[in-house]
């Protein structure tokens, strides 16, 4: 398997409650912490092999991250390999957590835990890093497989085929001959969109929200001239996985991005015809992969705890009608 482009710098050492809510290190920029659990299901592997009902995700609606392993789960029908399980949309004091409210539920059907973090310290018990989403946690074996979602994603594009129906094996959104595009994408567009808009987002410094909001709108207008030929997807004819990394980032912009972390030179509707074009084409013309795993109410509220707690009313509406 070629490097993946999402190894961002590590953060340092353990996280308190203050760093969880801070997100932003001293020097006023945001650092996503690399992902530390990075193992790949698969045949050969000693221990994570595809099986049924063996595998849980733990998700929540606001993360953009878990949205692209959600869209991939819907596209490669593998809900019977890997169930998904949800947590309440908001980041807690004490990280991610069950509370009966929207897709979540009291505690979590397996282990009955309340609190992300308690997977995390039965994997390790001396783990020392943040307990993110998306989360791949083996029933088995009772550990985490993966928390990082650019593997997790490129493991579920082949990882079930041996065991999946023949259609759905045939569904392949890395294929050989764009692979070194679909990299050169993923590297730009994760640095300056995916996470771009979170380097502008959590800055506490000027300078910092200076120096990421700019590429990220360079980088969107690059997005509209690619898709200004009218083209389906961002490849062409065929849905690849630059489309379901692009997905999650462009449907929480104008909700949440524009209002709560100042991405604010321009809106998605109003300002980019073709990517708007694009977003709904994705929402409206597949429904069971890109509608059905998006909350756009529960993300708002989600997002608006990192900051403010106060979910922006606006835009209203939420998803512009299609013209
Ligand atoms: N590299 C990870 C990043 C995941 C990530 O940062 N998830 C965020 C939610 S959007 C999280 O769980 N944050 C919890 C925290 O930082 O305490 C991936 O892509 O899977």
């Amino acid at each position: 398997m070629p490097a993946l482009p999402d190894d961002p710098n590590a953060k340092g050492p353990g996280v308190d409650a203050d760093q969880r809510k801070n997100q932003a290190d001293q020097d006023g920029k945001f650092r996503r912490q690399a992902s530390t659990f990075r193992d790949m299901i698969s045949l050969g592997h000693p221990h994570f092999k595809p099986e049924k009902n063996r595998y849980v995700v733990y998700v929540c609606a606001t993360c953009p991250w878990a949205h692209r392993v959600l869209l991939m789960i819907k596209l490669k029908g593998l809900e019977e390999f890997v169930s998904v399980v949800w947590l309440h949309w908001a980041l807690g004091e004490q990280g991610w957590y069950f509370e009966p409210v929207d897709n979540s539920c009291e505690k979590d059907p397996h282990y009955g835990f309340t609190l992300l973090s308690q997977f995390y310290f039965k994997a390790d018990k001396n783990y020392d890093k943040r307990f993110t989403v998306p989360m791949l946690w083996d029933l088995k074996y009772e550990t985490i497989v993966n928390n990082e979602s650019s593997e997790i994603i490129r493991m579920f594009n082949t990882a079930f085929n041996v065991v999946l129906p023949a259609d759905k094996a045939a569904i392949d959104v890395y294929p050989e001959s764009l692979r070194p595009e679909i990299d050169k994408m993923n590297e730009w567009v994760y640095n300056t969109v995916n996470n771009g808009v979170y380097k502008a987002g959590f800055a506490t410094t000027q300078s910092a929200y200076d120096e990421n909001v700019y590429p990220l709108f360079r980088s969107l207008d690059r997005l509209e001239e690619i898709l200004s030929d009218g083209r389906e997807f961002l490849f062409g004819s065929t849905l690849t996985e630059a489309d379901i990394r692009l997905f999650p980032t462009i449907i929480r912009f104008d909700a949440a991005y524009f209002t709560l972390f100042s991405c604010n030179i321009r809106m998605i509707r109003y300002g980019y015809p073709n990517l708007q074009r694009w977003l709904l084409h994705l929402y409206y013309d597949f429904p069971a992969i890109f509608k059905d795993t998006t909350f756009l109410e529960q993300l708002k509220k989600g997002y608006s705890t990192a900051k403010t707690g106060i979910a922006p009313a606006g835009p209203i509406p939420i998803m512009m009608e299609r013209v």
